[in-house]
């Protein structure tokens, strides 16, 4: 009898399954087949299936492996940018194939069945080594109680090139124009919860979570894998382990299946593929904050700022650079603003380069931790080239500046932009 058809799949799902994690080896060849479309495959089948032992992708040449239209995303190196005119009517949260994504390597393909969260160090009450772990499965944490909110995650580096475009100011890192930023409902468990499961000590002060993604070579140093410390007392607070964003299991590209979110912190902080959590009694350091997300510059103390915690403000229009408008008729336009510092309650829309402002209609009842939604009637009545400029107001009280305070590494810009237009 030849087998029934459900069985002869499963077993060439399985085979396939077992290929394609021997290509992601490096034990199988696959001549004359793109490294996007093997990903593709691999993507296809490892929701939910075994892919074996935790894997990081090997040599970054498709770092990113949900579809990357140019009309939704601008690709820059490892990492793609959302386009704003893309979020236009996509409503308050960012859709998951719409969601910027910054990777430092590659998005490593793990299973959730053999992923485990290995807590360690000097903050916890036993001492666990690295090498003796307290341990959790995906099903522990499923198992533990559900919490969901809606927060941003925004690269510290949002808006940089706005310093060199506004400013002159020369600054390194990724050019990111406004679209390194994105909203999402995310579900999973408190940090904090864990922690004590865990047997937090009361001489804990520092929580590392790491990835799972590859070592980070960076000017041929190997800083190892992606890491950064976050103060006990914020790890208590808010942050949660999730495993869903937007009603959905993680995606791979943003930290399937748990990464860490830190509510209003940079993105740096919201470590993606979370594979253990060193807890220390001592304050940890990485380079995520050291050589890295501190302010350096002539404006900032010498050995640099502290490390940066909460984003800044900001505010985007959902039009594409130089979008067309026709003079001489009424358009809506669509923008969005947030701050790191508490909800945007205020925004002030100018369409004369900054000379005279009008309240902006907001949209969304305004909330801490993310995005306030909102429009602005204009009237062109001259055609050519013009700007439109938002500025936003939170309920801690600031307001976006004329002009940010550079930085060396281009962070935390927070300066009214100015978004060309045409009239015609
Ligand atoms: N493991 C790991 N976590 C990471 C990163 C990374 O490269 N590896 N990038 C960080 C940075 S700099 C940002 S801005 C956010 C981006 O999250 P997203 O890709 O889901 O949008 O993830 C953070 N977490
Ligand atoms: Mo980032």
């Amino acid at each position: 009898m030849p087998s029934p058809t459900p069985a002869g799949h499963h077993h060439e799902t399985g085979y396939d399954r077992r290929r394609l994690r021997q290509w992601l080896d490096g034990e199988a060849r696959a001549d004359g087949v793109t490294r996007r479309r093997l990903l593709t495959l691999l993507a296809a089948t490892a929701a939910g299936t075994a892919l074996g032992a935790p894997r990081t992708a090997r040599a970054a040449d498709t770092p990113i492996v949900k579809p990357l239209p140019p009309e939704w995303f601008i690709q820059r190196g490892t990492n793609a940018e959302t386009r704003w005119e893309a979020l236009h009517k996509t409503g308050h949260h960012t859709p998951n194939d719409l969601f910027f994504v910054r990777n430092h390597t590659a998005t490593p393909l793990l299973s959730a069945d053999d992923w485990r969260l290995r807590l360690w160090g000097s903050g916890l009450r036993h001492t666990p080594s690295e090498a003796k772990p307290v341990e959790f499965g995906y099903d522990d944490l499923r198992a533990l109680p559900a919490v969901t909110r809606t927060a941003f995650v925004e690269c510290a580096g949002n808006a940089r090139s706005s310093y060199t475009t506004q400013q002159g100011d020369t600054v390194a890192g990724t050019p990111w124009t406004l679209g390194a930023i994105g909203v999402a409902r995310w579900r999973g468990v408190r940090l904090a919860d864990v922690l004590r499961r865990a047997g937090l000590s009361p001489h804990a002060v520092d929580v590392q979570p790491r990835g799972l993604d590859a070592e980070y070579l960076s000017g041929g140093e190997n800083l190892g894998r992606v890491r950064r410390p976050l103060p006990l007392a914020k790890a208590l607070d808010d942050v949660l382990l999730a495993y869903e964003m937007n009603g959905e299991p993680l995606p791979h590209d943003h930290g399937y299946p748990v990464r860490v979110l830190v509510p209003s912190w940079v993105g740096i902080a919201s470590i993606k593929w979370v594979g253990d959590i060193e807890v220390s009694a001592q304050p940890l350091y990485s380079p995520w904050n050291t050589t890295f997300y501190r302010l350096f510059g002539p404006s900032h103390p010498e050995n640099g700022s502290a490390p940066i915690t909460r984003q800044t403000i900001k505010s985007a229009f959902e039009l594409a650079d130089g979008a067309t408008f026709t003079a001489g008729r009424t358009h809506v336009v669509h923008g969005r603003s947030w701050s790191g510092a508490g909800a945007v309650t205020h925004v002030d829309i100018s369409t004369d380069g900054g000379t005279t402002w009008q309240p902006a209609r907001l949209h969304d009842r305004p909330r801490a931790g993310t995005w306030t939604r909102w429009s602005h009637t204009w009237r062109p009545d001259t055609p050519g080239t013009t700007h439109l400029l938002a500025r936003a107001t939170d309920t801690a009280g600031r307001t976006q500046p004329e002009t940010a305070v550079p930085n060396t590494h281009g962070y935390l810009f927070n300066a009214v932009i100015r978004h060309p237009v045409n009239v015609v």
